[in-house]
Order: C-alpha cells, then structure tokens, then sequence
C-alpha cells in the first residue's frame, strides 16, 4: 500500500515530503486543507486526533509528529540520509528533539510576524523577543558546524532535514545570522537541495 502524507506543503507536511523526495520513495499526497480547517474534519481526526497536519498512514501504521515520522521514514528506508548505527540514531532524534524543544517555537513566532499575518498584525516586539530567545541555540549549532558541514556523520541526513526545517522559519529574519555564517550556509544548502524543491510542489 502506498504511503500516505497528509497535509499541504504549505505546513509542516512539508518536511515529510522532504523526506520522501530525499528516500526517492513513493507517496500519496493526501490533501488537509488548513485553510478550510479540514485538519478538523471527522475524517481527519480518525487519522489524527490532535487535528494537526502532517500524519502518515504506512500500510495502516498511522503517525503523526512531523519529526518523529521523517526519522521512522528514514529508518525504514535506509540509505544515507538514515543513521548508520545507534550513535547515530541517537544522535540524530536528539537534534530533532532540539529543534522542536530550543528554537521551534521561537522561529514560528519570527515567520508569522515577519511573513505569514498581515502587515497591520505583524509585531517586531515579538520578532525581537525570539531573536533573543535564538541567540544561544544558534550559537550553539554556528559551534557545531566548525570544521563540518552536517549535524551527524559525514553528509546530509534527517538530522539536518529536521533541523533545517525548524531553522527555515526564521529566515525572514537575516538578522539571526549576522553572527552565524556557518548557519546560514548550511541552511541555504539544505533548502536548496533537489528533494527540497520538489517538495515544495507536494
Ligand atoms: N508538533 C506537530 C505540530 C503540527 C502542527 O501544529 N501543524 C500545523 C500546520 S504547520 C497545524 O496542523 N495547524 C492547524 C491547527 O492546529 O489547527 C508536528 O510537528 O507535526
């Protein structure tokens, strides 16, 4: 049975099908429109009651938490975007886990009033707010990324997918990166990926 991502690229399904292009696996795009709150919908909620998008259903395996699902995907999957043993796997969920738990929020907060609300509900007290709050975890990953190009191992894997992906949000704020050049290369190369761009398209 063919994968089914739920969700518009427009959301964090968008990592998802980041993934599945990275895998080269087949998927079935299955639509949840947010702006017509289908994410609410009975049938939706069947899949996952959080009414939150992404969720997969993997030959009746459902998940939901976007990360979560791109490591499982990953896992099952193999090949190089994949850990190649439990270092790595444990390397890799605690940067996924990092991402979620240090910037996530902070960076959202950044897209929405640099970006997504309507100029009127934009609030740069927000956006300096979370520039703070990003100061030390970007610090921390600019230190990381001295002398390496990638999270975990020696290429691109879900480790960097899942960050990137977080970090994305607070790119309408270049400012972020003034001080973390390492950062914003290493994020331009994972935006810019061929798997990133076919994503975009769902
Ligand atoms: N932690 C969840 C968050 C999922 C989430 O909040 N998705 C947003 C779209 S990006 C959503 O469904 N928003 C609609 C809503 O909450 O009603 C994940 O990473 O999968």
């Amino acid at each position: 049975m063919t994968l089914k991502i739920y969700g518009v690229p427009r959301s964090r399904a968008f990592r998802t099908l980041w993934v599945a292009h990275e895998l080269g696996i087949p998927y079935e795009n299955v639509s949840v429109d947010m702006r017509k709150g289908e994410q609410h919908h009975p049938a939706y909620l069947a899949v996952n009651p959080n009414g939150h998008i992404p969720a997969i259903d993997d030959g009746g395996l459902v998940m939901w938490e976007s990360l979560a699902i791109n490591l499982y995907l990953a896992k099952k999957h193999g090949g190089p975007i994949a850990p190649r043993d439990v270092s790595e796997d444990g390397m890799m969920t605690m940067w996924s886990f990092w991402a979620v738990t240090e910037a996530e929020g902070h960076a959202l907060k950044i897209l929405y009033n640099r970006a997504i609300l309507p100029e009127a509900e934009r609030d740069e007290a927000t956006v300096a707010a979370s520039l703070t709050a990003l100061r030390k975890p970007t610090a921390i990953l600019e230190a990381h990324l001295a002398g390496r190009n990638h999270l975990v191992g020696d290429r691109f894997t879900v480790a960097d997918l899942n960050v990137a992906a977080v970090y994305s949000y607070a790119k309408p704020a270049p400012e972020l990166f003034a001080d973390a050049p390492r950062v914003l290369a290493w994020l331009d190369a994972a935006l810019e990926r061929p798997a990133t761009l076919a994503a975009r398209e769902g």
